[in-house]
């Protein structure tokens, strides 16, 4: 299959070089890390036993691209930019592997094909240009946006599944959203305040702010009809909390690299949707506060 990863940062840059094993894969990447990738190929760490080098295809320019598929991995205030570019190209598919909320119906705004969502848990790092490590074997999740039988995503769960990449393909993907959600509002903003691993929810202190975070983030998926218990939601944040422990989550990478974080589109998103069923969570709000008091103070929004 012909596949464009469009935003080859820690995580497109690790499921890039994953499938690129298997399939002809561009990554849209920044300047250095794409004339890195073209000059030697890309180096991918603690997947196996050694270092494994892919050759694939790398750009900073993503326009007028064709492919079967585009894995869509930008961080998620850059979507709509993201939409715009890839609609002057031509592809049969493009799926989200992103963070937060609302990142497929801002593509689905800007483009005529199926749009499909998706989840990854993969730990990575770009350690520098040309080199990214996994840190984590996680799983992706992908089906269509909506929910139901679709097969193009069965296509492409295949096409990962043949590279090597642990993917299910789901049916009931708008609660797996809210589900990985749950996960991101536990974990992210955490980690990133208080300068520690993914394993630093599953202990006191934190963790008792984290599970909040977790448990309001269930309750409104609920208050949208979303069948997720607070109880499933906490499973599966302390599932990815402990696959994941020593990990630096993406929003800790994005403070220590002083990057605007994707606050917004996570615990952001639960204080907005929370206010449209009029519920209250505190946690989430505060956690809001802190990150873009810090984004602020950095001159990042
Ligand atoms: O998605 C993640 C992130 O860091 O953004 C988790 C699952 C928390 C892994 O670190």
């Amino acid at each position: 299959m012909d596949i464009v990863v469009f935003g080859a940062g820690s995580l497109g840059s690790l499921v890039g070089g994953l499938l690129a094993r298997e399939h002809d894969v561009t990554l849209v990447a920044r300047e250095a890390h794409a004339r890195a990738v073209r000059e030697s190929g890309l180096r991918l760490e603690s997947v196996d036993d050694s270092p494994i080098h892919v050759s694939p295809a790398a750009t900073t320019d993503g326009t007028g691209l064709e492919a079967e598929l585009a894995v869509v991995t930008v961080k998620s205030f850059d979507t709509d930019g993201a939409a715009q570019t890839l609609a002057t190209g031509s592809f049969d598919a493009v799926c989200s592997l992103q963070n937060g909320m609302g990142n497929e119906a801002t593509l689905a705004a800007r483009l005529e094909v199926p749009i499909l969502a998706g989840t990854a848990t993969y730990g990575a790092i770009l350690r520098e240009p040309g080199v990214v490590a996994c840190t984590g074997v996680g799983e992706v999740v992908l089906g269509a946006r909506d929910g139901g039988p679709s097969a193009i995503a069965e296509r492409v769960g295949k096409s990962f599944v043949a590279a090597g990449l642990e993917t299910t393909v789901a049916d009931d993907m708008p609660r797996r959203l809210w589900e990985k959600l749950a996960v991101n509002a536990g974990i992210n903003a955490v980690t990133a305040l208080t300068a520690t691993e993914n394993g630093a929810v599953l202990e006191e202190p934190a963790t008792d702010l984290a599970r909040a975070a977790t448990r309001e983030t269930a309750r409104v998926a609920r208050a949208r009809g979303v069948s997720l218990s607070n109880r499933e939601a906490l499973t599966a944040m302390e599932t990815v909390a402990e696959a994941t422990a020593a990990n630096t989550s993406s929003m800790r990478q994005d403070v220590l690299a002083d990057r605007r974080t994707e606050i917004d589109a996570i615990n952001g998103y639960v204080v907005d949707r929370a206010a449209d069923s009029r519920l209250e969570v505190p946690r989430n709000r505060t956690l809001t506060a802190l990150v873009r008091t810090w984004e602020r103070g950095r001159g990042l929004r």
